[in-house]
Order: structure tokens, then sequence, then C-alpha cells
């Protein structure tokens, strides 16, 4: 049995300014994740302390801090089964010259900091990262005609 999760990405700075925001969006929409919620918006340097909270004290926090703030983000919450997990995996590993080539970090970097993309590693890390860009009245409920297709009816169980 499967199970919809839905789980917070967020594209970067380096992303927007590089005109990947389309690319990116694109390549989970192809794999059947479903946009519940998305905007664009500059992080407060409150904020990126916050969401990067877990690194304080790390060499690269502060220029991770800077990174984060020097312009635009686009957030987004994606639905879909393992949704979570699947991100992550299409994301690459966390540096851009280990992921491999066919993984968002894979194919369009090959920085440590300018990674192109973030999200929730797990439950109790979207929890807290969440509140950051959205309420959760920002999370729309809507059906997908296309979901019949995508998976069997017992593999989109919530
Ligand atoms: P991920 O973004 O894959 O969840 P995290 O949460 O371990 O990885 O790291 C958050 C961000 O911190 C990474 N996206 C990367 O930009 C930066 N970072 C992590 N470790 C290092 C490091 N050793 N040197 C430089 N930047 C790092």
């Amino acid at each position: 049995m499967s199970a919809v999760e839905t789980t917070l990405v967020v594209i970067k700075p380096d992303a927007v300014h590089r005109r990947l925001v389309g690319h990116v969006i694109q390549r989970f929409e192809q794999r059947g994740l479903q946009i519940r919620a998305m905007k664009m918006l500059h992080l407060s340097e409150a904020d990126a302390r916050e969401l990067y909270s877990v690194h304080e004290g790390k060499e690269f926090y502060e220029p991770l801090v800077a990174f984060a703030t020097s312009g635009p983000v686009v957030a987004m919450m994606l639905s879909g089964p393992h949704a979570i997990d699947v991100v992550r995996d299409m994301m690459g590993p966390t540096f851009g010259p280990e992921a491999p080539a066919g993984s968002i970090r894979g194919d369009f970097g090959l920085s440590r900091r300018f990674n192109i993309v973030h999200s929730s590693d797990s439950a109790e890390s979207l929890a807290c990262e969440m509140p950051v860009f959205f309420s959760e009245s920002d999370v729309l409920d809507y059906a997908m005609p296309d979901d019949a297709w995508l998976a069997p009816p017992e593999e989109r169980a919530p």
C-alpha cells in the first residue's frame, strides 16, 4: 500500500537567476506530482537562519544564509505517493559534483552551495519548514483528471 504525502520544495536564488524555474517545476509535474501551493518570495534573514538552524555554527552557515536571502525563491507544496522521498531522490545528493546525471542537481549544477533546490527530508522537517512559507489554508485540495492513469486507486490512498 502506498501513501500520498505532501512535501515542501524551494527553488533557490541560483535557479531563479539562471532561469531554471520552469525546468525544475516541469520535472516534478512530469513525474506525476501535484502542485498544491506555489509562491515567489524573498526569504527574510530570520527565516533563512531558522530554515538552516541545524547548520548554525558550521563554517558554511553564514554564506548559506547570505545565499538563501540573495534573491527570490519559489516555494511549492507538492503531493503524490511517497512525495517526500521521491522529491529527495529527484533532487539528488546535496553537492552538485556528487549528484548523478538525471537528478536535478546532477543535471543543472556543480556547486556545493548553489544547489538549485531544497526539499523537506522527513515529516518532522516538513512540520518545521512549511510554516516559513505556507499556512495550511494555502494548500489547495483539487482533483487531477489524470490521476487514474498515474497510479491505481490503492496506491493513491491517503
Ligand atoms: P539538503 O539541501 O540536501 O537537504 P542539507 O540540509 O544537509 O542538505 O544542507 C543544506 C544546505 O547547506 C545545502 N543545500 C548546501 O547548500 C549547504 N551545505 C551543507 N553542507 C555543506 C558543506 N559542507 N559545505 C557547503 N555547503 C553546505
